[in-house]
């Protein structure tokens, strides 16, 4: 089973919003969300995991239509999306009532859910925010059915306000992958087992480095990921000076 994972793509933000390049970089924020999207289908994945914060701000359904388009454009990959804290769900937001492409499965609910897929034997488990912040440890504990199928995990949070976690013991939870959203420097928490994709292009000169996505295979029999690889994809870098 091959998957994509990215997070925190902020798309409706305008990056260095008081200089003249911020319209510039608000473009290449969704341009290289296309980018993301494309490269699914090149790359012949199963599934586009996208955890938390793909709106900067609560999405307007235009942005819905806008992205959903993208969706519609790779029908063979299941897309499954949380909310992050920035896109939290909201009792007014136009996501309660938008109809998805069939292969979005967008989880909304505040507790623990799960979307199975027969076909690639793999269940993607997350929940969404409905605030601004989750101080609680809702991660390191969670228990999934032993029933023999892939387990990946999308969670948002690492710090002490969102949802902080103990990666010793979230290495010991029966998932095969942990897909992390919300701190924007990509990195291999677990090798070939966990990571924070990071956020798709650097949002403001802090986030120096190279952005992207993260790219990985999990045998269908052992269920373990076989390779887990950072792919830059960002349309440029901040270079600390
Ligand atoms: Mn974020």
């Amino acid at each position: 089973m091959k998957f994509i994972h990215i997070a925190d793509v902020h798309w409706g933000m305008s990056p260095d919003s008081d200089k003249p390049w911020s319209r510039e970089r608000s473009q290449d924020i969704k341009d290289s969300f296309a980018k993301a999207v494309n490269q699914a289908k090149t790359l012949e994945a199963d599934c586009l995991f996208i955890s938390g914060d793909l709106f900067h701000r609560q999405p307007l359904a235009r942005d819905l239509k806008e992205v959903n388009y993208l969706f519609s454009t790779i029908p063979g990959v299941r897309v499954v999306i949380i909310a992050g804290n920035h896109d939290r769900i909201r009792n007014n937001s136009a996501l309660l009532s938008f109809t998805w492409a069939p292969n979005v499965s967008y989880i909304m609910g505040a507790e623990l859910e799960s979307v199975y897929f027969k076909e690639i034997n793999t269940e993607v488990y997350g929940f969404s925010y409905h605030s601004v912040e989750i101080p609680e440890n809702r991660l390191d504990h969670l228990k999934v059915p032993n029933n023999g199928r892939i387990h990946v995990l999308l969670g948002h949070g690492g710090d002490a306000n969102h949802i902080p976690f103990d990666k010793g013991a979230m290495s010991s939870l029966d998932f095969s992958y942990i897909a992390m959203g919300h701190i924007h420097r990509p990195e291999i928490l677990i090798e070939n087992r966990m990571a924070f994709a990071g956020s798709l292009e650097p949002l403001d000169k802090t986030e120096s480095g190279p952005h992207g996505m993260m790219v990985g295979e999990i045998n269908e029999v052992t269920r373990m990921v076989t390779s887990l690889k950072f792919i830059p994809l960002a349309k440029l870098q901040y270079i600390s000076l």
